[in-house]
């Protein structure tokens, strides 16, 4: 009588531990997976007198790098005053910004003012 009962419980034990690993295992693949820009950091490419990607969507708070990738000297600077101006990034330079409320920011370049760009922050 009291053999019969470990292999009862092991035959409900040892299923339901499986399936524990397969859910555990699921949710790690999924984070590892991840959502949209695991691979990189949100960035702002310069290149040929353009800004790229347009938009470039963002969570609040995000640091965005701006990878001037020219020869010649450029900003990237809000076209609302104040709200980000990464100032002279030059030539092959990078530089940071961050932008906190949710909303669509354009800007643009302060040296060649024909150069726009938007960045959409969104939750
Ligand atoms: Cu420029």
């Amino acid at each position: 009588m009291t053999r019969r009962v470990p292999t009862a419980v092991l035959a409900l034990v040892v299923p339901v531990a499986a399936a524990v690993i397969a859910i555990v295992t699921l949710s790690v693949t999924s984070e590892t997976a991840g959502p949209t820009s695991t691979g990189g950091k949100p960035t702002i490419s310069i290149k040929d007198f353009a800004f790229g990607p347009k938009p470039l969507n963002v969570a609040p708070g995000t640091a965005i790098t701006v990878v001037n990738r020219d020869n010649a000297t450029h900003t990237v600077t809000s076209d609302r005053d104040g709200v980000f101006d990464t100032g002279d990034i030059d030539g092959r330079g990078t530089a940071t910004i961050t932008v906190n409320a949710p909303g669509t920011y354009r800007y643009f370049c302060a040296i060649h003012d024909y150069m726009h760009g938007v960045i959409e922050v969104s939750k």
